[in-house]
């Protein structure tokens, strides 16, 4: 791991930089899969599947039986977590609704605004080497709360033709409308333009490898909604004295093993607690079952020494990470200077891990860098909100002057004429 001391701050863009992500390699190959699924529908998608996740699909739609199947193999311990997450993170998505409110913003001049579910949905699972499940009650709950009417699942077969059971039993419980086995860039066509089994929706959520978010960036420019441009996870973690250096490497370990390409940075004002982190990283590494992919991670990871708080407070601002954990004795005062995060976990007892999981909050979240203009996904990510007006006679007769006058200034006759006209 690389140890950066004291770096300047004119330095500290260069050293923050995420890996350029160059999509132009892939963009031809996306492309042709996209078009062949906007022409060909299902035969295309079945065509794909079967070059790329190797399984022959005759029926796409998952069935009523291998849901039943899923649920009767699914371990009961694993149920009762799924389900207990599933109730933290509707009662915090649950707060995210509001009732619209009418607003008189001059006597008889009535305001409101009111949020709408996007009526069609798609959410994409990504299978590979860890099927996330846990991403399924992220998406699919805040779906159910803001009220789209059809939300749509792919995820990608095994060779077998199969979903795991646990993105089957995750898809039922948020009440997912109809689960596809189709994945990669040919779920995100058929979910752009729909086939003959599968609907065209509105929005497409969810993470994917480079080829997805590739044909979800080309989907986009074709007048489709997505959540959020993607990137590789990331954490930050600001440690000082107070710091348990097995909490911390543990933290940070557990989002190096997301992909070799996740990204992971220490802030201490401290030399002697960095040092202790990166020999626990060191130990604790050598346990896990995902030690390569964690170890790939951890040669782009960097250990940032600093010379006080603010600095600190500083760096983290500009880099702007996905995750950023607090580790220390009283960390509100530093959570309140945080401006650009996706998401914060405060003190010694909050890792990242609950957050991704259960303890409510959404793990959806924008990563390199989007955390300075983006938010991470609420049930306002699936509504649109759509505001209203009604005028009285007299609120017309009020209002009137205003808007004459600015019509007229403008050059724009017929505007002021719908007003004259009424009075
Ligand atoms: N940390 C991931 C979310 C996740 N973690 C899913 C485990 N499962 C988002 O960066
Ligand atoms: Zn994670």
């Amino acid at each position: 791991m690389q140890v950066y001391q004291y770096p300047e701050r004119n330095n500290w863009k260069a050293l923050l930089q995420r890996p350029v992500m160059n999509n132009t390699a892939l963009e031809g190959s996306v492309k042709n899969i996209l078009q062949e699924v906007k022409q060909q529908g299902d035969a295309a998608v079945k065509k794909f599947t079967r070059q790329f996740d190797k399984a022959a699909i005759s029926n796409m739609v998952v069935s009523e039986d291998e849901f039943n199947t899923a649920q009767e193999q699914l371990d009961a311990k694993l149920k009762a977590a799924i389900l207990s997450a599933k109730v933290n993170i509707e009662t915090f998505h649950k707060t995210q609704l509001t009732a619209p409110e009418v607003i008189e913003t001059m006597p008889g001049v009535q305001c409101w605004r009111k949020s709408v579910g996007i009526e069609k949905v798609g959410l994409y699972i990504p299978g590979g080497t860890a099927p996330l499940f846990s991403t399924i009650l992220m998406l699919g709950v805040p779906a159910k709360l803001a009220g789209c009417k059809e939300i749509i699942l792919c995820s990608p077969p095994d060779a077998n033709g199969q979903l795991n059971p646990a993105i089957l039993f995750a898809a039922k419980a948020v009440g997912i409308t109809k689960v596809f086995k189709v994945g990669g860039v040919q779920a995100i066509g058929a979910m752009a333009y729909g086939t003959e089994t599968i609907p065209a929706v509105s929005k497409i959520f969810g993470p994917g490898n480079q080829y997805v978010t590739c044909a979800k960036q080309l989907v986009q420019q074709d007048g489709l909604a997505i959540d959020m441009p993607a990137g590789p996870s990331e954490v930050a973690v600001y440690a000082d004295e107070s710091a348990h250096a097995a909490f911390v490497a543990a933290d940070l370990l557990s989002q190096a093993e997301h992909g070799s390409d996740s990204q992971v940075v220490l802030v201490s004002c401290s030399q002697a607690v960095i040092n202790s982190i990166e020999q626990e990283i060191n130990k604790q590494v050598e346990a896990l079952p995902r030690k390569d992919i964690a170890g790939k991670a951890l040669a782009n990871s960097k250990l940032i020494l600093v010379n006080n708080e603010a600095e600190a407070i500083d760096l983290l601002n500009e880099y702007a990470p996905e995750h950023l954990i607090i580790c220390c004795n009283n960390p509100m005062p530093i959570a309140e200077q945080i401006i650009n995060a996706g998401s914060v976990f405060l003190g010694h007892y909050s890792p990242e891990s609950v957050g991704d999981y259960a303890s409510g909050t959404n793990h959806t979240l924008p990563t390199n860098g989007y955390a300075k203009a983006y938010s991470g996904v609420s049930v306002d990510s699936f509504v649109k909100k759509i505001t209203f007006q009604q005028l009285t006679q007299e609120g017309l007769q009020n209002i009137s002057k205003t808007v004459i006058a600015m019509a007229e200034a403008e050059g724009l006759q017929a505007h002021a004429n719908a007003v004259k006209v009424r009075l």
